[in-house]
Parts: C-alpha cells; structure tokens; sequence
C-alpha cells in the first residue's frame, strides 16, 4: 500500500485521545491518593506493599481507620487534587467512557481501511530491524524514513494500540466489586485485585513514558513534517509546525484546568453532571449482577482494616455497656408490617455464612467470613409495598455531625448475599467492624455496608433524606449513590 496522508478521522480521534488519556491520568492519580499504597496480594496488609507514595506511619497504640491512610496530592499531578476521591473517581469513569468509544471508533475504521497496515507487522523481521533502529537511536542518529514508520516506531505504536490500552481496561475492570463478585474467576487471571490495580498502575507508568518519548520523538525528528501530518495530513512549516504544537498543549492545558476548577469550586454540580451519565450507565450494566463468592475459609485475612470511628454517642455506649440488651432493629416505611428485631429475634432467623472479599473504594481489599440473616428474609417479614424503590440503612454513627446512612437500590437489597451480618470469622461482631449488627453487599463497594446499624427504612425517593444525594459518602464526599465500580 502506498501511505497517503491521515485520513482526517485518525487525526481526530488521536486529538481526542490526548484529552482523555490526560484526564484519566491525572485522576487514576487522584484514585492512588486515597491509597498511596501498592500490593501483590488481596490481604492488604500494612507494610507489605511494594510501592507506596505516603510517609504517613499509622499508630500502634491506638485504633486508626483507612481515610487516616489518603494522602493529598496536588492538582499539578491530580484531577481534581486536595484528598477528593469521589469526583476524581467520577472524572476517571466518565473519561473512560469516551476515551473507549474513540477507541471502538478508531479500530473499527482502521480495520475497515487499509489504515491497520501501517500499525501491523506483518513479518517477523521487525524485530531485528527494531534492534537495529534502537542502537541507531541510542547512538543519536535518526533510522532511515520508514514507510510509513520504522520498524521501532511501528512496533510500539503496536504495543501501544494493540496491547496497552487493552491491558488497562482489563487491569481496571477487574477492580470492580460487582464483576469480580458476578465472575470471580476474572480477577484470578491477574492473580487477584490487588495485583490488578498494581499492574494498572504499571500500565499508568508505561502511558506516561511512552508519551514522554513519543513527545521527545516527534519534536527531534524532522518535527514541522510530524505536525503537519499530524494535523493537516501533509507537511507544513516550521513555523506553522510550531504553532500547531503550541495549540496541542494549550488545548491539554485548557480542558485540565477548567476540570479542575468545577471540581474544586461546585463539586455537587461536577458530581451530578457526571452521574448522569455514570448512575445510568451502572443501572444497566450491573442491576442484574448478582455475587457468586464462596471463598475458603483458609484464604481469610489476618488483617482486616477499620473505616469508620466507632459511635460516640451516649445512646450507643449504654446500648454497649448492657450487651446489645435493649438493642432494636426498626424496619419501616412503604412496608406492610413494620419490625422491631432484637439480637435473638434475629439469630433465631436461619443464619447465612459467606466467604467474600471487600474492596473499599479506596483501594483496598480483604477477605473474612461473614454471618446473618438475608435481607430477603426480611422482606418477607416486612412485605415492601409496591411503590418501595430504595432501602435506608441507618446507623448510631455520627461524622461531620450528620447520621451515616447509605440508600441501596431494592434490587440489590434482594440479593442472596445481601445479609444482616452479626458474626465475622465465627466471632460476634466486634465495635471497629460494627457491633452489633452491620450490612454486607456483596457486589458494592464498602462504604455501602452501614456498620452500627440502628434502623432500615423503605422509601420511594431518597431525594429529602440528608443532603439528598444516596448516603452519607455520597453527601460529604461526592461519592456516586451506585458502587458497583
Ligand atoms: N456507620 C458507618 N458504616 C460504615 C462506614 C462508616 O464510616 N460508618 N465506613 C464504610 C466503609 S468506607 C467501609 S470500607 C466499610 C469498612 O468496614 P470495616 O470497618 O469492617 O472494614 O464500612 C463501611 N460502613
Ligand atoms: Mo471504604
């Protein structure tokens, strides 16, 4: 094939990528704030991480909890920066989205052109040559013009489009709760969460350099013809070259800034903007996913971290003091028949055991054994009316002088491994980890399973409960009220 110029379509979705790949990297960096910590292994042990970007030592003479662990980074390095997970969770999953469908877009027109063949090896002696044009560089002379690259060029691009970006939605996806509770042979490809969220973090870096080398690239090697095609689809000025490139970084510049300052100035607005399209998109794909973990006992952590400060409240250390005694679970709302559950009333419902894995949304995981009653028991207890769409899971904690609560769709509250658990690894539940009584959703992330639980409400909305976003996280950190990913 004769290489013409670039199509305007592969023009475009390269500009459209450098955008988004901007983007994500900046809040993939925001995600590792929240855990500036990496790990091989799902028990997330502190101190056995391979890699970690805090200085932060936690006390071992007192309890401490998981968000004592964020690390704040700069909005130089992070979308949006200043400790804000929620929305720099939200900026990386809206970005994904549009940086995969310019990428479904681009393959499928590369391979319905000729395009794919500049991309493509087609014989093995691009290896060879690739060795040849390294040395060539790393002496500092410039491989003959390739067509339309050379070997070295084509085969990273190759790896680049062909490999990496793949590699990333599949390190990514598989940090996700509801697909790893759905299909637990998934994460086992990687060897588990943690060893994804490592080697995404890898492919993170390998992003980074490749842009570094390929900008360096570029630049040094005859560039005015580089920008030209780049842009134009055929060769340009020095000057002109120079303008293009200088309109690039300023375009780069210009989308990470103004992202930056919404999130920082009206984080709700940012937050409910994205959820648009993100509480929607969760709806669909994981409604329906339903966890099937049932892990040995043997893989249990020894290890399981705290989040959350035990409650503070009077109410709850007298509640403590008589041993759950006068302790009341209140079911109500759209419900038939309301409840008031005592400890016994509940342990005399049949016990579910399960074997599961958490995964906080900050990044860490662990597994322990868990038991209680399924919420489907309750309903049938309970008999939810038929306009009850949400569940309201209270509980005696308070922070920022607001309840924790969390709101859980009805459907996922069905769920067979949505249980009332008063029992981790075959002990009672213990203060840190809930007493008496805490949720378990197996397909959500952790900040969805209220611990301390004092009441369970139907409702049909939950726009007037607390600030009306779904939770207490969702309230006071930007947190999405669906936490399947
Ligand atoms: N009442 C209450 N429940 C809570 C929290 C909290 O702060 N308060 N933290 C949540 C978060 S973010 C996580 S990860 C899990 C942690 O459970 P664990 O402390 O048993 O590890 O509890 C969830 N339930
Ligand atoms: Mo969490």
């Amino acid at each position: 094939m004769v290489y013409d110029a670039f199509p305007i379509w592969i023009r475009f979705a390269h500009f459209i990528n450098i955008i988004f790949i901007t983007l994500l990297i900046r809040s993939g960096l925001e995600i590792l704030s929240a855990l500036p910590k990496l790990y091989w292994h799902d028990h997330c042990i502190p101190g056995t991480e391979w890699i970690k970007f805090t200085r932060k030592k936690m006390p071992k003479d007192k309890l401490w909890i998981s968000l004592d662990e964020e690390e704040s980074f700069s909005p130089l390095i992070a979308l949006p920066g200043h400790k804000n997970l929620g929305l720099g969770r939200h900026w990386h999953f809206f970005s994904i989205v549009f940086w995969i469908a310019n990428g479904a877009i681009y393959y499928i027109l590369l391979f319905t052109s000729d395009e794919w063949q500049r991309l493509v090896p087609t014989a093995w002696s691009i290896i060879p040559q690739a060795l040849h044009d390294t040395m060539l560089y790393a002496s500092f002379h410039f491989p003959s013009v390739g067509h339309p690259y050379n070997a070295i060029q084509q085969l990273t691009y190759f790896v680049v489009v062909f490999l990496l970006g793949p590699f990333m939605i599949a390190t990514g996806s598989a940090m996700s709760p509801a697909i790893d509770a759905r299909f637990p042979w998934y994460p086992r490809i990687f060897r588990g969460r943690q060893t994804a969220r490592s080697l995404h973090f890898l492919g993170m870096v390998a992003f980074v350099l490749f842009i570094i080398i390929h900008l360096t690239m570029v630049t040094a090697e005859r560039f005015s013809d580089n920008m030209g095609n780049i842009v134009f689809g055929r060769v340009t000025s020095f000057g002109i070259a120079a303008g293009l490139f200088a309109l690039f970084v300023i375009a780069v510049l210009i989308v990470n800034i103004w992202a930056t300052r919404v999130s920082l100035r009206t984080p709700r607005q940012v937050q409910n903007s994205l959820d648009k399209v993100l509480v929607l998109a969760k709806w669909i794909l994981f409604r329906k996913a339903v966890s099937k973990q049932q892990l040995p006992r043997s893989k249990v952590s020894l290890f399981f971290r705290v989040n959350g400060y035990p409650p503070e409240s009077k109410e709850y250390k007298q509640l403590l003091e008589s041993n759950f005694a006068g302790w009341r679970l209140k079911v109500y709302g759209l419900v038939e028949k309301s409840l008031e559950l005592s400890l016994s009333d509940l342990y005399a419902l049949k016990k579910q055991e399960q074997v599961t894995e958490h995964y906080c949304i900050q990044g860490w995981t662990a597994i322990a054994g868990w038991a209680g009653v399924p919420m489907q028991y309750i309903l049938l207890l309970c008999k939810p009316r038929e306009e009850a769409r949400y569940v309201v899971f209270r509980s005696y904690q308070y922070t920022n002088m607001d309840e924790f609560y969390e709101v859980l769709d009805l459907e996922v509250v069905k769920h067979p491994q949505t249980i009332l658990a008063y029992e981790m690894n075959g002990e009672p539940l213990d203060i840190g980890h809930g007493a008496p009584l805490r949720l378990r959703v197996e397909t959500q992330l952790g900040y969805k399973m209220v611990k301390w639980l004092k009441s369970i409400e139907f409702v049909n909305d939950y726009k007037n409960i607390g600030k009306g976003q779904g939770g207490h996280r969702e309230d006071h950190m930007y947190y999405s009220p669906r936490a399947e990913i």
